[in-house]
């Protein structure tokens, strides 16, 4: 093998060299050196590996955001595993599935789900380990066991880091595979694309069980050798507190609405901040243009997704444009394109394609689906519709696949309506993203009973509740004798999102 491509290798080059630097800052004050982060994920790798995960092997891990975690994600890497997050919000019944999917060798969660997922691990022969917020668990116990190691499996560029899942139009999610040369890629992209520079100083706020907190935040800090003021979750108290010490903010546009609502906001409290950095869903020009009177930054908007990390940034140093997502990141090309994957005239919209470095591996065990998803030319289609202007720039301007995005966490509508159909008394139904002053957008269920049964609103929240991550359930649910159809009897959402338009309004 050629030079060593794990991740791993490459973050670890760029520790600092005084290596007593902290890398974590709690929210309680305590300090996590460069040199504890290497000490405990090299002892981490060294149980992976001694308790039979061998490189390939995925690691499903559903547990919460914590320095532990972290270092298991490290430790994933450098045993060569394959690191599969799991959104903490997942019930056992989603969870399952991607246990079956992914026939994981490992899987870690809170001590309160072990007993609900031991034996669906069971049953793919994996083993389970525990792993709570505040460092207890089975696995911390078993590492703290375990001898020094310096344990980091090389790897080729194409092999396998990472598989986050992402749900499917169909309803059924699918596994996105990550190599460690797409992570690698994209990460030294945004460093350098970001102006990363000596005393960064990152806030930490987001989960590290997306794409978002676990490989845009963390990577492009751990890549700097920076210090991260870390949060288990986001709180606008919390972070107003570090703002002064900070120069790095990375958030969904949630983040902003949120600290907007804030009056301790102001130029003076962000005087040491060099970015803050706005993705995951679209941010609203009047955030933006907000932000920018109160505090005086230009929030940096950037486009990703999860098949291909980020794709887009608005740059820099040159003008940030509220409503766009900038240019194609360096090594990403792409084009705007017509349902046969031509290209359309500037200005025009239509479906956005990809290639680079940034883009995944294929969807894990599902050749089919990949194959659909890519034009013959190596494009991937990525089912957004943008349009791009005469110098390149890129603005989203809607999506050609059936998607929510509440809070930054995508939520696919089909998934629902079939669990909703199942619910006796009902008829059929549909499920769409209405604004929402706070999540941006919130899902929102219209539904036609079949008259067997007195449904009502609760009635339908409530037979959702032990099966859906909270996050996607529905906020309101309204009832209709029909919903609205076109004359090829496709179900016009459009209309439904125009009809309950002004649900959250205020
Ligand atoms: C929490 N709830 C939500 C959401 N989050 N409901 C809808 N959408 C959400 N995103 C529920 C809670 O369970 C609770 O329910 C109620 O809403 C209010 O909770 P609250 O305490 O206000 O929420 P929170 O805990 O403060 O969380 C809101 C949040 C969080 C900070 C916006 O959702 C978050 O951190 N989102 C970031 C997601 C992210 O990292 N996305 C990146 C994906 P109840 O009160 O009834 O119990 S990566 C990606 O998309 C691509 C690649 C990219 O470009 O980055
Ligand atoms: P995920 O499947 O979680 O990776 O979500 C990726 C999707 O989030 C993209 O396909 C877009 O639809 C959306 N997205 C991410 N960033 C932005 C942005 N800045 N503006 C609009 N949509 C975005």
């Amino acid at each position: 093998m050629s030079e060593d491509a794990n991740l791993y290798t490459l973050l670890h080059s760029r520790f600092p060299a005084n290596s007593s630097t902290t890398c974590l800052e709690l929210a309680d004050g305590t300090l996590i050196s460069y040199a504890d982060v290497d000490a405990r994920s090299g002892r981490m790798a060294g149980l992976l590996e001694s308790v039979g995960v061998v490189p390939g092997d995925r690691v499903l891990v559903q547990v919460g955001k914590s320095p532990e975690a972290v270092v298991l994600y490290l430790a994933c890497l450098r045993a060569g595993a394959v690191f599969l997050p799991l959104n903490t919000a997942y019930t056992a019944r989603e969870v399952e599935y991607f246990i079956n999917d992914a026939e994981p060798r490992l899987v870690v969660c809170d001590p309160t789900a072990e007993a609900q997922l031991a034996p669906l691990a069971q049953a793919v022969d994996a083993m389970l380990l525990t792993l709570d917020t505040a460092g207890g668990g089975t696995l911390p116990i078993l590492a703290s066991e375990a001898p020094a190691s310096d344990l980091v499996v090389p790897r080729a560029a194409d092999d396998l880091a990472a598989i986050l899942y992402t749900s499917g139009t169909t309803g059924r999610s699918k596994g996105a595979m990550l190599t460690h040369d797409n992570l690698a890629s994209n990460a030294l992209v945004l460093h350098a694309y970001w102006g990363w520079r000596e005393g960064d100083v990152l806030i930490h706020a987001l989960p590290i069980f997306h794409v978002h907190g676990l490989f845009v935040a963390l990577h492009t800090a751990l890549l700097n050798g920076s210090t991260m003021l870390w949060l288990d979750k986001f709180d606008a108290g919390a972070i107003i507190a570090r703002l002064p010490r900070a120069t790095v903010l990375m958030g969904v546009p949630t983040f902003y609405v949120r600290l907007l609502e804030d009056p301790r906001l102001d130029q003076e409290l962000v005087a040491n901040m060099r970015l803050f950095v706005a993705g995951s869903a679209p941010l609203l020009e009047e955030t933006f243009n907000a932000f920018t009177e109160r505090t005086g930054h230009r929030i940096l908007e950037r486009y990703g997704m999860t098949e291909a990390g980020m794709i887009t940034s608005n740059p820099y140093g040159g003008e940030r444009i509220a409503g766009t997502v900038g240019f194609f990141l360096p090594g990403v090309n792409g084009r705007v394109a017509d349902d046969d994957g031509n290209e359309v005239p500037r200005g025009e919209p239509g479906v956005l394609e990809i290639r680079g470095p940034n883009v995944f591996k294929g969807y894990w065990r599902m050749p089919e689906k990949t194959a659909e998803e890519f034009r013959s030319d190596g494009h991937f289609v990525t089912g957004d519709v943008a349009t791009m202007a005469e110098d390149g720039r890129i603005s989203i301007v809607g999506r050609a696949k059936d998607l929510v995005i509440s809070g930054g966490y995508n939520v696919y509508p089909k998934e629902i309506e079939l669990l909703i159909d199942a619910i006796p008394g009902v008829r059929e139904s549909a499920v769409v993203g209405v604004p929402h002053p706070d999540f941006g957008e919130a899902v929102t269920a219209v539904v036609v009973p079949d008259g067997s049964t007195g449904l009502d609103e609760a009635g339908v929240q409530a037979a959702l509740a032990g099966d859906l991550a909270k996050f996607k359930q529905p906020k309101r649910v309204f009832f209709v004798d029909e919903l609205p159809r076109n004359t090829m009897g496709k179900v016009q959402k459009n209309q439904l999102r125009d009809a309950y338009a002004e649900t959250f309004a205020g």
